[in-house]
């Protein structure tokens, strides 16, 4: 077999390989048998139904095993041109110069990112994705762009969907080609919670553009134009868009806020544009920013600036539709909002409301009811499959303005608040919370910034401390890692610098950084660490899948693993893969272009002595069984 792999191997047959060729290639080692996905994929759908899911601590009483209704589209004709057939055509200079001279107001759908981020704890798997891609290339080609990538979504689909995200990316990508693709990049923490060396930023971005990303909605966490600049220098390398993010916080209306004014806003968004900027984003991620404010805010810009704005924000409020058409009012170019269904909340506003709101005006999107509504129907049924992550949040509230927690963190701190027992203390927590940002000295609260508030304030409800206590008392307190890590300048400096109080007690005298974390951490080996992982899972790796484990080092090391034993279980349905076959029911499977596996679940047996099931199913009308330890 090692002959067999060697002689096949692409390098060895175009006489590539050294005398370093073997030690280079782990991989000749892994003579294994051909590999029965079939059986690695039965495994892991016996081991649901033997153990359950691992992410489902509760079966929903009524489980939604509906298929989300697909609407038809003319699958026969070319596409309809889009914004990224626009983009191809013209290049950036050119498409931002169309952008601002478009009458109509341009609408971005974050239901494939955001949406889902915000109310159902990222959950979402590509299959459902995917299942609808092409009637949005088809019958949707007025949208600007669709966010689907970036953000939470890189981790979560690794580490709790068993899914690689490139894939999610390139498969969509393959069946969208004409619609603008977006992501969240958190500038230099990458899409993870801390910085990484320059050399990482670099090769991440340009491996995400070469996947399928047309637009990097680039920001800092502590609005730190400083820490942006490497991440928007390797966008503008590549065809790209750079959309550069101001984060709005505070209330610009409010005379009493004196650090986060209208004057902070306009001047950060001038050292944006004059970095490059193809596009400025407001980032709204908590939904603070209020109606009269968005049109105070958005006016100024239109009249600072030369580049289009894009608006993001959250309804948590529940206002925050108003707060898109004030700014459609000042004109604003493009606006984010998310398909009815997966709408409102913590979430973005209604898309299909918005354009009902705007029919008839001189910026009409132009955008047809109906069509929309079939996309309602199909995410409607979509978001039952995930009932258990959703939030307990029943309404809209204005509480939102006192603790200031973005929309996308919300779900995620109430499952982990759930998971530690405190669920019955949320009120609590988001008043901490509250608290903790002023110790913070009142700071830019985003990923990852707003995640070390949000560690700090799980802790000191769990330790039934206050946030005043830090600062007055003497006791010994072991803080999480993320909030030392945060003094010590790790993620950056925020806005007025630290309070040196609570920095003293938290660092314990010890030093911080002042300069950019990304100038201190030596570049990454990206060669070495490829041949490393390589080894580590005994396949050599892809450069996306160097990504993956440059951002998430453990998390892709698990994933790997579990792909390993159990195949690529993204090909499952969701309704199966969280809750398992139902008895004589079948499952179709696409493992590939044009290879479907059928299964019917034909029997359970009890546990034996060993502590084993057997679980038996049919696979494509053949009798099969397999053996799961039973770990319940
Ligand atoms: C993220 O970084 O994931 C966000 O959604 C920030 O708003
Ligand atoms: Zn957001």
């Amino acid at each position: 077999p090692f002959l067999i792999n060697l002689i096949n191997h692409k390098d060895f047959l175009e006489g590539k390989c050294t005398t370093r060729f073997i030690d280079e290639n782990p991989n000749l080692f892994h003579f294994s048998r051909r590999r029965d996905r079939a059986t690695l994929i039965m495994r892991f759908m016996g081991d649901i139904l033997v153990n359950g899911h691992p992410l489902i601590k509760e079966i929903p009483k009524s489980i939604c095993r509906r298929k989300a209704p697909v609407p038809a589209a003319d699958r026969k004709n070319p596409r309809p041109k889009g914004s990224r057939d626009l983009l191809l055509e013209m290049g950036p200079k050119k498409f931002t110069q169309y952008i601002i001279e478009e009458k109509k107001l341009l609408l971005t759908d974050t239901s494939f990112r955001d949406a889902h981020q915000s109310l159902l704890a990222t959950r979402m798997r590509t299959i459902d994705m995917l299942m609808i891609t092409e009637i949005y290339s088809r019958n949707h080609a007025d949208f600007f762009s669709l966010e689907m990538w970036g953000g939470a979504t890189f981790d979560t689909a690794m580490r709790f969907l068993m899914e690689c995200p490139w894939e999610r990316l390139r498969f969509m990508r393959k069946l969208a080609p004409n619609i603008l693709f977006q992501m969240l990049l958190r500038a230099s923490n990458g899409v993870g919670y801390t910085n990484y060396p320059d050399n990482v930023v670099k090769a991440f971005i340009k491996q995400s553009a070469e996947s399928g990303i047309d637009i990097f909605r680039v920001f800092d966490s502590l609005n730190w134009v400083t820490n942006m600049k490497v991440a928007m220098d390797a966008v503008l390398e590549t065809k790209a868009l750079c959309e550069a993010a101001i984060c709005y916080t505070g209330d610009i209306l409010d005379s009493k806020r004196t650090k986060y004014t209208l004057g902070y806003y306009i001047k950060m968004a001038k050292e944006l544009e004059g970095h490059g900027a193809h596009i400025l984003a407001i980032k709204d991620m908590a939904g603070l920013l209020k109606p009269y404010a968005a049109y105070e805010l958005v006016s100024a810009l239109k009249s600072e600036l030369k580049i289009p704005i894009h608006l993001h924000t959250h309804d948590t409020s529940g206002g925050q539709i108003a707060t898109l058409i004030k700014a459609a009012e000042a004109g604003v170019d493009i606006v984010d909002a998310a398909v009815g269904p997966l709408s409102g909340l913590t979430s973005q506003p209604n898309l299909n409301t918005l354009v009902e709101m705007m029919r008839f005006h001189k910026r009409d999107t132009g955008m047809d009811f109906k069509a929309l509504g079939l996309l309602s129907d199909y995410w409607e049924v979509v978001r039952e499959y995930y009932a258990p992550f959703e939030s307990i949040q029943k309404s809209s509230t204005a509480e939102v303005y006192h603790h200031e927690i973005p929309g996308g963190q919300f779900t995620n701190l109430f499952q982990q608040a759930h998971s530690m027992g405190l669920a019955h203390r949320w009120h609590e927590i988001t008043d901490v919370y509250a608290d903790v940002n002023q110790l913070f000295g009142d700071i830019v609260k985003v990923t990852p910034s707003s995640k070390v508030v949000g560690d700090l304030t799980l802790f000191l409800v769990t330790n039934d401390l206050r946030a005043q206590d830090i600062v007055h008392s003497n006791k010994e307190i072991s803080f999480p890692t993320s909030v030392i890590e945060f003094f010590e300048g790790r993620l950056g400096q925020p806005t007025g610098g630290f309070p040196k109080d609570v920095q003293y007690r938290i660092l314990r005298g010890a030093p911080a950084f002042t300069e950019r974390p990304g100038a201190n951490l030596p570049p990454v080996n990206l060669d070495e660490i490829k041949k490393e992982v390589g080894g580590r899972i005994s396949k050599s790796i892809t450069n996306e899948e160097l990504m993956s484990y440059l951002m998430y080092p453990d998390v892709f090391i698990q994933y790997a693993e579990h792909r390993k034993k159990y195949d690529d279980v993204s090909v499952i349905p969701t309704d199966v893969f969280f809750y398992g076959l139902p008895m004589n029911e079948e499952v179709a499977l696409d493992i590939e272009e044009g290879k479907t596996l059928i299964f019917k679940l034909v029997a359970i047996s009890p546990v034996n002595a060993e502590g084993d099931c057997t679980v038996f199913f049919e696979l494509n009308g053949q009798p099969r069984e397999v053996v799961i330890a039973n770990r319940k």
